[in-house]
């Protein structure tokens, strides 16, 4: 059985409405990532990275999951298939995908930083809330800032050691390790393809550019 990883960015789900960071009006041309995605920013101003979140939940949960995540949902029923996403929606999940690999973490889900524990995030989130288990005003979204490690690395990792084949999908390959992915991939001789609007310029053996809601499925089938 072929063994793929499938890596995805904020272009998959950016033609249903959730944007991107680094496109012309793309999130970090609004906001400045080092006040909302940084700890250091959150420790300055919690309200305000909440607030950035808050209106980032409701826009997740105002959308819905388009052609290219039901095709990638049917594919990650098949063995051999790892999912990995950069992308804190849950468009995938809601597409029918399972395993999903959320390396920065869920916009779904609230940590408490103080005893580590998770839960369904509400849609608004301040820095009033009491953590449900330790009763602590120490929550924060569950996503991965600018200095913090990613989650589930040695999964990622093992899946690239053992991969024949490694899919880029809408990222700009600008973030690591996320960006090192393909590198890693090619390195134990995997071959390598890239699905997005603007190649990243990074080397894959096969670019196909263009629209995800287009190329997935085309891939996929
Ligand atoms: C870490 C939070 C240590 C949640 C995000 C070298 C090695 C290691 C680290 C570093 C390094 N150099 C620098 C670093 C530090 C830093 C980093 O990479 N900085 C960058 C700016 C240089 N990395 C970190 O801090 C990471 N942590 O390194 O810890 C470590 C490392 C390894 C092992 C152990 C410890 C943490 C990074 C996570 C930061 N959190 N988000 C949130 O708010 O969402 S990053 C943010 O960028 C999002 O998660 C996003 O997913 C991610 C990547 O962006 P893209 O998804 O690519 O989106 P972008 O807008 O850039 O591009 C969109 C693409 O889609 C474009 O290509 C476009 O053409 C395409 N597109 C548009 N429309 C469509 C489309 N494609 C198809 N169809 C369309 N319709």
């Amino acid at each position: 059985m072929e063994r793929v990883v499938i890596l995805s960015g904020a272009g998959l789900s950016a033609e249903q409405g959730l944007g991107t960071f680094r496109d012309k009006d793309g999130l970090w041309t609004r906001y400045d990532l080092e006040e909302v995605a940084t700890p250091q920013g959150f420790a300055r101003n919690p309200a305000l990275v909440h607030g950035f979140y808050n209106a980032r939940r409701a826009n997740m949960r105002g959308a819905v999951p388009g052609d290219a995540h039901r095709a990638l949902a049917r594919l990650s029923t098949h063995g051999g298939v790892t999912l990995v996403t950069q992308n804190v929606d849950d468009l995938l999940e809601r597409a029918g995908a399972r395993n999903v690999i959320h390396m920065h973490g869920e916009l779904s889900q609230a940590l408490c930083h103080a005893c580590g524990h998770r839960w369904q995030a509400p849609d608004e989130m301040s820095p009033e809330d009491l953590c449900p288990a330790c009763a602590k005003p120490a929550t924060r979204p569950d996503v991965v800032w600018f200095g913090e490690i990613p989650y589930h690395m040695d999964r990622i990792e093992d899946a690239l050691a053992a991969a024949d084949l490694f899919v880029s999908i809408g990222t700009s390959g600008t973030v690591y390790p996320a960006a090192g992915f393909v590198d890693m991939a090619r390195h134990v001789g995997a071959r390598t393809v890239e699905l997005t609007l603007e190649p990243s310029g990074a080397i894959f053996d096969d670019v196909r550019p263009g629209p995800a809601s287009e190329t997935v499925p085309a891939w996929v089938e």
